[in-house]
């Protein structure tokens, strides 16, 4: 974990609480990742979601999976948990009767694609399917409160995780906003989104929490003061105990760095 910031000083400093983890649609406890980079699986083409693909993990992070489709670029590699339903075993595909699809931007000619998949799966790697889970049911309700602290993906640089508050809350969505950022990085997505985790899950996991950004417990202390309107907030404490360091953003990708090049400032 990045040595500066811990939740609990940071969450009693800002006078906030943490999201309660029944409310986001990950397991209670996060699954182990046993994948290896250079494993091939089936991928739904987040570009073209109809399609099922072949990839190649190129990256492996607490319970994530850095991927890029086999045939694409590495312009548009993604990221998925091991438990979502965007990713199977090589085969799944073909069981169910349906063929597997060159990704959106396939480099060579379409009449290529029978003899690239061949020549790509020939002496592949495939994940087993031991190492895939099952997707977390949906939580019934949105239950998230307006400044509640979690963790988000970060969708301009994905490969990122950071602490991030709920900012607004509008019928099954919610908007989250990251901590000490201007709102440039803010989305709002529903509440059962895979992107969100409860507090304390890259710990658990083993993925880099990218720390706040500057000004983040000023900015927190006081969006927290304006939400706890009936129970009066916990007294921060002024310290300057949480120095947010500049931002570090090391996932540990064990592959060309390109992979994970931020393409966003
Ligand atoms: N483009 C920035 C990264 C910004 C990340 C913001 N997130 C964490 C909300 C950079 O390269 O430093």
């Amino acid at each position: 974990q990045s040595d500066g910031f811990h939740w609990d000083s940071y969450l009693e400093e800002t006078g906030s609480v943490s999201a309660p983890a029944e409310y986001f649609r990950q397991s209670k406890i996060p699954p182990t990742n046993n994948f290896e980079i250079g494993m091939k699986l089936e991928a739904r083409d987040p570009r073209n979601v109809t399609s099922t693909c072949i990839a190649t993990i190129i990256g492996v992070s607490g319970a994530r999976l850095c991927l890029r489709l086999d045939g694409s670029d590495d312009k548009n590699d993604f990221w998925r948990l091991i438990d979502s339903a965007d990713i199977q075993p090589v085969g799944t595909c073909e069981k169910q009767g349906d063929l597997l699809q060159p990704p959106l931007g396939y480099q060579m000619n379409t009449s290529s694609w029978p003899m690239f998949l061949l020549r790509t799966l020939d002496g592949a790697e495939m994940a087993p399917a031991r190492f895939f889970k099952e997707e977390p049911p949906k939580p019934p309700l949105n239950n998230f409160e307006v400044g509640m602290k979690l963790e988000a993906i970060d969708k301009k640089n994905p490969y990122m995780i950071c602490p991030a508050t709920i900012g607004g809350v509008r019928g099954d969505e919610v908007y989250i906003t990251f901590d000490g950022w201007s709102g440039a990085f803010d989305y709002w997505c529903k509440y059962y989104c895979r992107d969100i985790f409860p507090v304390g899950w890259c710990h658990l996991t083993g993925h880099v929490l990218q720390p706040p950004g500057i000004h983040a417990i000023q900015q927190s202390m006081r969006s927290a003061r304006k939400t706890a309107v009936a129970s009066p907030a916990p007294q921060p404490r002024r310290s300057g105990r949480i120095k947010p360091a500049g931002q570090t953003p090391v996932p540990k990708v064990e592959s060309p760095a390109k992979n994970v090049t931020p393409r966003s400032k």
